[in-house]
């Protein structure tokens, strides 16, 4: 009714001026309209028509183009209501998305293929019912620090321990941190020498901690923060919380972290019939888990990842192996995404998960995830790749493609990603993962890759040929990934992949004008170079992927430049997304009057701010040597086979 309200005004509003203006002369009637007032001239006819047609050309060109920059954000849908309970939702495609899923979903044949919830599974591991860790008292946070890293290390002494007695099938915390090369903290957790880093990284905690602050005031529990309204974001599922787990422990912030602990131990509820993504359950809650497993040692986290990874399997329940997108964790009921053109799976979606589930086995000595993600692999390898590129559309059904539109931005992202890093993560051992990411990436070198006439290098979308000359914010991680990635290359192509990693990160850089924050989506043509031109692409939801590449190619070059460009994110978030209660995205990066979009996502706490920490910190902290970050920037750490098969191996750290 508001709307209708709204519209009536706006009839009255436009019915007063033109009648206003036009009473003068309506006694001869208005020019061109017969004396009944009801036809009109040819010519006002033809106009009319002509207008009608641009108007329903212009529709059909929008539509065309609503699914270019959309970054699926959805991980938990609600039972009761037909659209989705949304995480990082606070993207206007997002908000798209919804408006077309009520209709389509009830056309999405693939909707009720029912799971056959984990009969592969040998044994099914059991929640942790381990007693709440006492919290730690006040104190100030360096005293926290001390006292309660040294508590948690008691932990993974704990976890060891028990793992001395366990059965040699099972997972030895103690030889993974063995087989890690170095302390995961660094020696002094990463603390730079140099007092203005420092300083510059004391900010980003503070920045971290009035995040959390003001997330656990007001929207405990939540998936994300409003923090204009202050409130929580629909869903229960406490996504900001798995996704700060590892946050909020590197940074030291050792009460933040315990009350996060306590929450997952006492009320995650992994039970509920809630319909999921699986690819955001994958990177954001196994992803979250794993980590914070892997840096404490704690067995509760262990437990829940695995338990949430085996009601994930039914999703893979299609006639290929390639799983569709949503499931509904109770009954292992899936389907595709209504807006997923004929019932496709996104490759950006089945393409990710690589990295969690082969960890999965690793913690359960079950083979059945990596046997999951190996399949979808091998069906990748056997199918014919238009000029080799992997279109964003597959039919779990046929598993063929579905349409021909490839981006290394949203839909396509991080299955480029979780190639390398599968290689990385093998300890260098997954010369599969090797052969494709380095097939793709020259694909993608020969057919996306452009300079704009004013000398950016960018990576342009490709529809079956026809190239589309944008960059969404989302394809600004390739210039960390593509950096990771340069030293395993052919020789003669390392420097040359470095070179490209800087350019795109720089093409990302530029994008960041004039409040320093960039848009959503960037173009290169019509004279554009690195801006948006439509005002739907300018919003700047918090997102990662710039200082991601920073954080990235700092670590390669140490070239002072991304620890700059680092700090003027940092001040302009401080400027423009700070508000009184948390940080929030903001509609339009061109004006310096931003309007907020009372979204915290929760991306922010477990990306954004920790690409920052980093950046500002020494390498040794999380050094790469030993860790690979999933695509929610979860630490996973390099699997070293043959030294955790070896009896003699022993927990380094713990020994000390
Ligand atoms: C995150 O959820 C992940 O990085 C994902 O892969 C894509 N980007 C969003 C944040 O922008």
């Amino acid at each position: 009714s508001d709307t209708s309200a709204h519209y009536k005004r706006g009839a009255e509003k436009a019915d007063g001026g033109s009648s206003g203006g036009r009473s003068g002369r309506s006694g001869g009637g208005l020019p061109g309209v017969s004396a009944s007032g009801m036809g009109l001239r040819l010519s006002q006819k033809f106009v009319f028509l002509l207008f009608l047609s641009g108007l329903v050309t212009l529709c059909f060109g929008a539509l065309f183009f609503l699914p270019d920059s959309v970054r699926l954000k959805r991980i938990f849908l609600s039972k009761t209501e037909i659209q989705p309970v949304t995480v990082g939702s606070g993207s206007e495609n997002d908000v798209r998305e919804h408006l077309k899923r009520p209709k389509e979903q009830g056309m999405t044949s693939a909707k009720g293929e029912t799971g056959t919830k984990g009969k592969s599974l040998s044994r099914k591991p059991s929640v942790s019912h381990e007693a709440t860790e006492e919290r730690l008292a006040g104190g100030k946070a360096q005293e926290d620090l001390t006292l309660s890293r040294s508590k948690t290390e008691s932990a993974s002494e704990r976890a060891t321990s028990s793992d001395r007695g366990a059965n040699s099938d099972t997972f030895s915390y103690q030889k993974f941190r063995g087989c890690l090369l170095k302390a995961p903290l660094g020696r002094d957790n990463g603390k730079p020498g140099d007092p203005q880093t420092n300083e510059r990284r004391e900010k980003v905690k503070e920045m971290m901690k009035f995040a959390w602050d003001n997330y656990k005031r007001y929207a405990w529990g939540k998936n994300e923060l409003r923090p204009l309204t202050r409130n929580g974001h629909i869903g229960n599922i406490g996504a900001s919380i798995i996704d700060s787990l590892d946050t909020l422990y590197i940074m030291g912030l050792m009460e933040e972290y315990n009350d996060a602990k306590e929450w997952v131990q006492t009320n995650l509820d992994l039970n509920s019939n809630g319909e999921a993504s699986l690819f955001e359950v994958n990177i954001r809650y196994v992803g979250g888990l794993l980590s914070a497993y892997y840096l404490t040692g704690e067995e509760l986290f262990k437990n829940k990842a695995m338990e949430l990874g085996e009601k994930l399997l039914p999703a893979f329940n299609t006639p290929t192996g390639i799983p569709r997108g949503v499931i509904n964790l109770g009954s292992g009921t899936i389907w595709s995404w209504g807006w997923a053109s004929a019932g496709s799976s996104i490759l950006a979606e089945f393409g990710t998960l690589h990295l969690e589930f082969v960890h999965l086995t690793e913690l359960s000595n079950n083979p059945v995830y990596t046997e999951k993600v190996m399949n979808i692999r091998k069906l990748l390898n056997k199918i014919e790749k238009p000029h080799g590129l992997y279109p964003n559309f597959l039919s779990p059904v046929s598993g063929n493609w579905v349409q021909h539109h490839v981006s290394i931005g949203g839909l396509g992202d991080s299955f480029y990603e979780y190639l390398i890093k599968s290689y990385l993560m093998s300890d260098k051992t997954d010369d599969d993962a090797k052969r494709m990411y380095y097939g793709a990436l020259e694909a993608i070198e020969a057919n996306l890759v452009q300079k704009s006439p004013g000398g950016l290098t960018y990576m342009a979308e490709w529809r079956g040929g026809i190239l589309d000359h944008k960059m969404g914010h989302l394809a600004c991680f390739s210039g960390g990934m593509i950096g990771i990635g340069a030293d395993d290359g052919a020789p003669e192509k390392r420097q040359h992949y470095l070179d490209l990693a800087a350019e795109i990160t720089h093409t990302c850089h530029e994008s960041y004008t004039p409040t320093k924050l960039g848009p959503e989506a960037f173009r290169f043509d019509g004279g554009a170079e690195a801006t948006a031109t439509r005002l739907s692409d300018r919003y700047y939801i918090l997102r990662p992927e710039v200082i991601e590449s920073y954080m990235y190619m700092w670590r390669l070059t140490h070239d002072p430049k991304y620890r700059e460009w680092g700090w003027e994110a940092v001040e302009a978030l401080e400027q423009h997304c700070r508000v009184e209660s948390g940080f929030s995205g903001i509609r339009d990066v061109y004006t310096m009057t931003v309007s907020h979009d009372n979204m915290q996502q929760s991306f922010f706490l477990s990306e954004t701010l920790k690409y920052l920490y980093l950046l500002f910190s020494d390498d040794d902290l999380l050094p790469l040597e030993d860790w690979v970050f999933n695509t929610e920037a979860h630490p996973l750490p390099i699997i070293r086979k043959s030294c955790l098969q070896d009896e003699t191996t022993q927990d380094k750290t713990v020994s000390k």
